[in-house]
C-alpha cells in the first residue's frame, strides 16, 4: 500500500471527526437540506449516546404526544434503536452519530401540535421538514431556539395563530416555507433580522395588512411568494434592496393602491404576478426596465392608463396577461418586439384602436387572448405566420370584414372564438385543414352564404357556434354523415337556414343541436304533411298558448312538441355554455315546452321511447308515486331506460309543484356524476308530457327487496353494508364535493334503487336543492316521513345534517330489515340508564330473515350501527358528517370486535344525545 494512503487512514482512526467534516462539509457551508442524507452512520460507543439522549428523549416525549394513528410510521422510534437511525433524523459530527441535524418528516400523516416539541433540546438543528401533515395548534415561540436552523418548512399544515416573533432569532435562515396553513395576523417585522433569507413563501395563509419594512434589508431575498393571504398594503420600502429578487408573488390578496414607479429598479426578476387585487393607476413605464422578467401578470386589478410601449422591451417576456382591468387606448405596435412571447392575454379592458399590424410576428405565440374590448378593423391575416397558436379569441369587439382565409396556416388551432363581433362575408372553405379545431364560435357576427361543406370534416370539432348570423341555405343528411368529430353542440338558430330539417342529426349525433329561428326550415315527421306540399305544423293548442305568452314572432319555426329533439331552444345550450356564471336562471327559463338534453349513444329519440312504452301504456309502469310514473321502456334488446313521467297537475297549484320537482331534478342531475348516484340520460319537456329518462336498474328499490321475504333472505350482512357504504359515498359527493353543495332531503329506502350486484344508486332528486352559503335556507317540509330529522318538527332550516339523520334510519332500516321506528320511538321516551333498550341487545334487532353476522361481518354491522346510532342524535350538531361517516365506514374498525348476542345496543349509542 502506498505510503500516502497509509498516512491517511492512520489519521482517520485517530481522527474520525475531522474526516467526516471533510467529507459531509461543516454546517456552515453545505446546505442540509431534507434532501441530504447523512450516510455512513457507524457505532462508536456510548458517548454518543450521552450526547443526544437529551434530544432523542425530547423528540419521544413529542412522539407519545401524537395521535395514536401517527405513532406507527414513527416504530423506528423507540429506546432500542440508536436515534441517529431514527425514521426522518440524520445526525451530524464524526460518522453521522453527533447531534442530530435534520429532522425530516413531510407527508406522513402526523396530527398532533408541535407544542410538545421541545426545540431547546434540538439545539444543532439545521434542517427542520414537517410539511405535508396534519399539524394543528400555533407554531410555538420557543421555535426560536433553532440557532443554527437553515431550512424550515412547515407548509401544508393546519397551523394557525400568528407567527411567532421569534423566528427573527434564527439568524441562519436561509429558506422558510409556512405556506398553506391558516396562519393570521401581520408577517411579523422582526423576519428583518434573517439576513441570509433567500425563499420566504407564506402563501396560502389569512396574513393580514403589509410587508413590514424592515424586510427591506433582505437583500439576498431570492423568491418572495405572499400569494393567497389578506394582505392589503403595497410594499413601500425601497425595492432597490431586492437586487437579487427573481420571483415576487403577491397575486390573490387585497392590495390596493398603486404599482411602485420603481418597481424597473427589480432588475433580476423573472416572476412577477400582482394579479388579482385591487391596483389602481397606470403601470409604471420602468417595467420596461426589468430585462429577465419571464412571465408578468396584473390581470383582475383595476389598473387604468395604457399598456405601456415599455413592455416592448422586456426581451425575454414570454407570458403577458394584463386581462380584466381598465387599460385604453390602443395596442402599441412595439408589443410585437417581445419575440419570445407564447402567451398574451389583454382580454376584458377598455382597449381600442386596430390590431397591430406587425402581430403576427410574435411567431412563438400560443395563446392570444382580446376579446371583450373595443378594437376595431379587420382581422389581420398575418395572424396566420403564428402558426404555433392553440387558442385565439378576439370575441366581443367591433371588428369588420371577412375572416381571413389565412387562419388556416394556424395548423395546430383548437379553440377560435371570434363572435360578437361585425364580420360579413361567408365562412371561409379552407379550414378543412384545422383538425385539430374543437371549438369554433363564429356567432353573433352578419356572417351571410351558405356553411361551407369543409366545416363538417373537421374531425376534433366538439363545439360549433354558427347562431345568430344571416346564414343561408340547408343541411343534408349527407353533410351529417360527413361529421366524424364527437361534436357535443351544434347551434344554427337564428339564421336563414332554409328546406327541410334532416331527421337524422339527432339520431346520429351525442348532444345538442339547435334550430330554431330559421325562418324557411321545415319538417318531415310521421303523421304531418310532408314539407314540399305544406309548411310543418307549427302549432298546437296548448302550443298556441305558449306562443302568445311569449310572444313569439311568426318568422320562427318551431318544431313540434312531438319531435322536440329537433328544435331544442337555444335556452340550454346558452345555459350549457353559461353553466358556472349563472346556474340559477339555468332551466326552463325562456321557453318552457321545448327543451330537452340527449346524450346517450345519440340513440335515444323521443320516437323511440314513446314508441318503446306504447305511448305510457300502464303495462310498462313500474312504479308510481306522488308527482312522477316510472315505465320501463325497452328501447332495443341491450338498450333499457327508466322514463319518469310527470304526472299532468290538476290544478294550478300542483303543477307549479310538479314542474319544480322537474326543474330540481333536471339541475341537479345534469352537475352530479357519481357511481352510487342513478345515471341520467336526459329529459323532454313538451306540451303533452314531461319526462326524465335515468339507467334502469334491475334490482328494483331497496324498500321493494327488505319488504319481500324471499329477496330479504339472499340479501346477505355484507351487501347490505356496501349499500350502506354507497349511499354514505353518494352524499359525501353532494354535500362536500359538490359546489355548492347539494342537499338530497329525500333520503329513503324507497329512494336508493340496486343494481344486478346490489350496488346502491341514490335517486329521485326532486326535492334536492342547492345550499347556497348567501342565501336563507329556509323551506317547506318535503321528504318522507319516518326518515326527516327531528328538528324539521320546529324549524324549516335545512342544512345538511337534515340528510344525515335519514341515512341514518336508512342504515338501521337496511340492518334490521324493517323500519326503526319503534326502536327510535323507545329510545326517545326512556331516556333513563335503566331503560329497556338499554338492554337490548343486537342481535334482537338484526333482521331475522338471515342468520346472524359472525367473524368480519358481525364486526362491521356492528361498526355500522353504532355509526347509524350517531347520525340519529336528537341535536344536528351532534351529528357526524358524512364526510366523516364515509371515511370511517372505508377505512377498516378492527378495534370493534364483538358478537351481536353480547353487544348492547346501550354500548353502540350515547343514548342521551338520541333523546329531545
Ligand atoms: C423498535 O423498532 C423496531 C424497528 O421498527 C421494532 O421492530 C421494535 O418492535 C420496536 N420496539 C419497541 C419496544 O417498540
Ligand atoms: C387568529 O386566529 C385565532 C384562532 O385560530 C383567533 O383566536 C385569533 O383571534 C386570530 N387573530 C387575529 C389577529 O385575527
Ligand atoms: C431605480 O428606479 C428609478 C426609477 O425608475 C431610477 O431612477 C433609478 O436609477 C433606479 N435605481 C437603480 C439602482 O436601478
Ligand atoms: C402566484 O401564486 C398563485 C397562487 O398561490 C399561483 O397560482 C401562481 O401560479 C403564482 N404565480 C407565479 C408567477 O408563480
Ligand atoms: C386612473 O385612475 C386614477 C384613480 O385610481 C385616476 O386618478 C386617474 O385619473 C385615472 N387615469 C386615467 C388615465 O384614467
Ligand atoms: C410562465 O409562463 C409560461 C408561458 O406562458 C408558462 O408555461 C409557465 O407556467 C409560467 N410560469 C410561472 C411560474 O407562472
Ligand atoms: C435555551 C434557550 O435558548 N431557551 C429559550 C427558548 O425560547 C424561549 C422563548 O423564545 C426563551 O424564553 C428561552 O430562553
Amino acid at each position: 500500500m502506498a505510503a500516502p494512503l497509509k498516512k491517511l487512514l492512520a489519521a482517520l482512526v485517530r481522527f474520525p471527526f475531522v474526516f467526516l467534516v471533510l467529507l459531509v462539509g461543516s454546517p456552515n457551508n453545505s446546505p442540509a437540506t431534507g434532501k441530504t442524507s447523512f450516510v455512513g452512520a457507524v457505532h462508536s460507543g456510548d458517548n454518543r449516546d450521552m450526547a443526544i439522549g437529551k434530544e432523542a428523549e425530547a423528540l419521544l416525549r413529542w412522539k407519545s404526544s401524537l395521535d395514536s394513528r401517527s405513532r406507527p410510521v414513527l416504530s423506528s422510534w423507540n429506546t432500542s434503536i440508536p436515534a441517529c437511525h431514527w425514521t426522518g433524523i440524520s445526525c451530524g459530527g464524526p460518522y453521522s452519530t453527533g447531534s442530530i441535524v435534520v429532522l425530516n418528516l413531510a407527508e406522513l400523516s402526523l396530527k398532533g401540535t408541535l407544542h410538545n416539541l421541545d426545540f431547546s433540546s434540538l439545539p444543532k438543528l439545521v434542517s427542520l421538514d414537517l410539511s405535508r401533515n396534519m399539524l394543528f395548534g400555533t407554531i410555538p415561540s420557543n421555535i426560536g431556539n433553532l440557532s443554527h436552523l437553515r431550512y424550515l418548512d412547515l407548509s401544508q399544515n393546519y397551523l394557525s395563530g400568528s407567527i411567532p416573533a421569534s423566528i427573527g432569532q434564527m439568524s441562519s435562515l436561509l429558506e422558510i416555507s409556512l405556506a398553506n396553513n391558516e396562519l393570521n395576523g401581520t408577517i411579523p417585522p422582526e423576519l428583518g433580522q434573517c439576513l441570509l433569507l433567500r425563499h420566504l413563501d407564506l402563501s396560502c395563509n389569512k396574513l393580514t395588512q403589509g410587508i413590514p419594512v424592515e424586510f427591506s434589508r433582505l437583500d439576498n431575498l431570492q423568491l418572495l411568494d405572499l400569494s393567497r393571504n389578506s394582505l392589503s398594503k403595497l410594499p413601500l420600502i425601497s425595492l432597490r434592496r431586492w437586487w437579487r429578487l427573481v420571483t415576487l408573488n403577491l397575486s390573490q390578496n387585497v392590495l390596493f393602491g398603486t404599482i411602485p414607479s420603481n418597481i424597473g429598479n427589480l432588475s433580476h426578476l423573472r416572476y412577477l404576478d400582482l394579479s388579482n387585487n385591487h391596483l389602481s393607476g397606470s403601470i409604471p413605464a420602468s417595467i420596461g426596465q426589468m430585462s429577465s422578467l419571464l412571465n408578468i401578470s396584473l390581470a383582475n386589478n383595476e389598473l387604468n392608463g395604457t399598456v405601456p410601449p415599455e413592455l416592448g422591451d422586456c426581451m425575454s417576456l414570454q407570458h403577458l396577461d394584463l386581462s380584466c382591468n381598465k387599460l385604453s387606448q390602443s395596442i402599441p405596435e412595439d408589443i410585437s418586439k417581445l419575440d419570445n412571447l407564447q402567451l398574451l392575454n389583454l382580454s376584458q379592458n377598455m382597449l381600442f384602436g386596430t390590431i397591430p399590424s406587425n402581430i403576427g410576428s410574435l411567431f412563438k405565440l400560443y395563446h392570444l387572448d382580446l376579446s371583450h374590448n373595443y378594437l376595431s378593423g379587420s382581422i389581420r391575416a398575418s395572424i396566420g405566420q403564428m402558426s404555433h397558436l392553440l387558442s385565439i379569441s378576439l370575441a366581443n369587439n367591433e371588428l369588420t370584414g371577412a375572416i381571413p382565409p389565412g387562419l388556416r396556416l394556424c395548423a395546430n388551432l383548437q379553440y377560435l372564438n371570434l363572435s360578437g363581433n361585425m364580420l360579413t362575408l361567408s365562412i371561409p372553405g379552407e379550414f378543412s385543414g384545422l383538425d385539430d379545431l374543437q371549438l369554433l364560435d363564429l356567432s353573433r357576427n352578419s356572417l351571410s352564404g351558405y356553411i361551407s361543406d369543409t366545416l363538417w370534416k373537421l374531425r376534433s370539432l366538439k363545439i360549433l357556434d354558427l347562431s345568430h348570423n344571416m346564414l343561408s341555405g340547408s343541411i343534408m343528411c349527407t353533410n351529417v354523415d360527413q361529421i366524424k368529430s364527437p361534436l357535443s353542440s351544434i347551434d344554427l338558430s337564428y339564421n336563414r337556414l332554409e328546406g327541410l330539417l334532416p331527421l337524422c342529426i339527432p339520431l346520429r349525433l351525442d348532444g345538442i343541436i339547435v334550430f330554431s329561428h330559421n325562418a324557411g326550415l321545415c319538417c318531415d315527421i310521421a303523421g304531418f304533411a310532408p314539407c314540399k306540399q305544406a309548411p310543418c305544423p307549427t302549432i298546437d293548442n296548448d302550443h298556441k298558448k305558449w306562443r302568445n305568452r311569449e310572444s313569439v314572432t311568426t318568422n320562427m319555426i318551431v318544431v313540434i312538441p312531438v319531435l322536440i329533439l329537433l328544435s331544442m331552444a337555444f335556452g340550454i345550450v346558452y345555459w350549457l355554455k353559461n353553466r358556472k356564471g349563472s346556474k340559477e336562471s339555468a332551466i326552463l327559463t325562456s321557453n318552457e315546452f321545448l327543451l330537452a338534453i340527449w346524450s346517450y349513444d345519440g340513440r335515444i329519440a323521443y320516437r323511440k321511447i314513446i314508441a318503446a312504452v306504447e305511448d305510457f301504456d300502464s303495462k310498462y309502469c313500474i312504479s308510481a308515486g306522488a308527482y312522477a310514473s316510472v315505465y320501463k321502456a325497452e328501447l332495443a334488446t341491450d338498450r333499457v331506460v327508466a322514463v319518469k313521467k310527470l304526472h299532468a297537475g290538476h290544478d294550478d297549484e300542483s303543477e307549479t309543484a310538479t314542474h319544480k320537482a322537474f326543474k330540481s331534478e333536471i339541475r341537479t342531475l345534469t352537475e352530479v356524476r357519481h357511481r352510487n348516484i342513478v345515471k341520467f340520460y336526459g329529459f323532454c319537456s313538451t306540451p303533452r308530457h314531461s319526462f326524465l329518462v335515468y339507467e334502469f336498474l334491475g334490482s328494483g328499490s331497496l324498500q321493494g327487496l327488505l319488504t319481500d321475504d324471499d329477496d330479504a333472505a339472499g340479501f346477505g350482512w355484507l351487501e347490505r353494508v356496501n349499500i350502506v357504504k354507497g349511499i354514505a359515498n353518494a352524499l359525501c359527493y353532494l354535500h362536500h364535493e359538490c359546489s355548492p353543495p347539494i342537499l338530497h332531503r329525500d333520503v329513503s329506502s324507497k329512494n336508493v334503487l340496486l343494481d344486478d350486484e346490489y350496488e346502491a344508486r341514490l335517486s329521485d332528486f326532486g326535492t334536492a336543492r342547492f345550499l347556497k352559503p348567501d342565501s336563507s335556507n329556509w323551506t317547506t317540509f318535503v321528504g318522507t316521513f319516518g326518515y326527516a330529522a327531528p328538528e324539521l318538527a320546529y324549524t324549516m332550516n335545512v342544512n345538511e345534517k337534515c340528510d344525515v339523520y335519514s341515512f341514518g334510519v336508512l342504515t338501521l332500516e337496511t340492518i334490521m330489515g324493517r323500519h326503526p321506528a319503534d326502536l327510535i320511538s323507545s329510545i326517545s321516551f326512556s331516556p333513563s340508564a335503566s331503560s329497556s333498550t338499554d338492554l337490548l341487545r343486537l342481535k334482537d334487532v338484526l333482521d331475522p330473515r338471515i342468520p346472524s353476522p359472525r367473524n368480519e361481518a358481525a364486526s362491521e354491522v356492528i361498526f355500522v350501527v353504532k355509526v347509524a346510532f350517531s347520525c340519529l342524535s336528537y341535536r344536528p350538531e351532534f351529528r357526524p358528517t358524512m364526510k366523516q361517516i364515509s371515511q370511517g365506514l372505508s377505512a377498516r374498525r378492527l378495534s370493534l370486535q364483538g358478537s351481536p348476542e353480547e353487544t348492547e345496543l346501550g354500548e353502540l349509542a350515547d343514548l342521551r344525545s338520541l333523546c329531545p
